[in-house]
C-alpha cells in the first residue's frame, strides 16, 4: 500500500465540476481508498491565452502498480473529455501522479515526483493541506522548503460550498 498524491487540473467547461467528477471517479478506483482533497485553487495558466485554471490535490491510499494508477487516471481524463489536440493546451481534466509514496519512477510514460511540482504554487499549497508536516522527495527537500521558495502569489483559494 503506498500514499499517493495526485495533481488535478481544468481549464475548460466548467473547471471546478470537471474537479468534482473527477473526485467522485478517484473514489471508485479499484484495489484504493480516497483519503483527502485538498481546497480548489485557480490561478492563471502558465501558458498566457489560455482560461485560468482551477487545480487541487488528493490523496489516494492504493495498492495499484503505478503503471495500472496511470491507465485508470489516463481513463478518467478520456471519460471526461479530454482531447489531446496540443502539448500543453487547454483541457477539461489533467490528474497527475504527484509523488508515489517514496517510489522514484522513471519510465517513458511516468516519472515521479512529477518533475515541475517543486516550483508550482498551485500544486504546493493544495498538497501542503493534506499532506504530513515532514513530507519530502526522494532527493530530501522538504515539502517545507520547496513551499518557502515558492510564495503564495496569484493563488486563490476558492471557499467550498
Ligand atoms: N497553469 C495553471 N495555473 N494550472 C495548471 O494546471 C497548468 N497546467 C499546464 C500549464 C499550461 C503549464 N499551465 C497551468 O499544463
Amino acid at each position: 500500500m503506498e500514499r499517493i498524491y495526485i495533481g488535478m487540473g481544468s481549464n475548460l467547461a466548467d473547471p471546478a465540476e470537471q474537479l468534482r467528477s473527477a473526485v467522485e471517479a478517484l473514489a471508485q478506483l479499484p484495489q484504493s481508498k480516497l483519503v483527502g482533497v485538498s481546497a480548489f485553487y485557480q490561478s492563471d495558466s502558465l501558458l498566457p491565452g489560455q482560461p485560468r485554471y482551477t487545480n487541487a490535490v488528493a490523496a489516494l491510499d492504493s495498492t495499484l502498480a503505478p503503471l495500472d494508477l496511470l491507465d485508470a487516471l489516463q481513463a478518467i481524463e478520456n471519460g471526461q473529455g479530454r482531447e489531446r489536440l496540443e502539448r500543453w493546451g487547454p483541457r477539461t481534466l489533467d490528474l497527475d501522479i504527484l509523488l508515489f509514496g517514496d517510489q522514484v519512477i522513471d519510465e517513458a510514460r511516468l516519472k515521479v515526483p512529477h518533475y515541475h511540482m517543486q516550483e508550482r504554487a498551485f500544486v504546493l499549497y493544495p498538497l501542503a493541506e493534506l499532506a504530513p508536516a515532514d513530507l519530502h522527495l526522494a532527493d530530501g527537500r522538504t515539502l517545507r522548503e520547496l513551499l518557502a521558495a515558492c510564495p503564495f502569489v496569484g493563488l486563490e483559494r476558492l471557499s467550498q460550498d
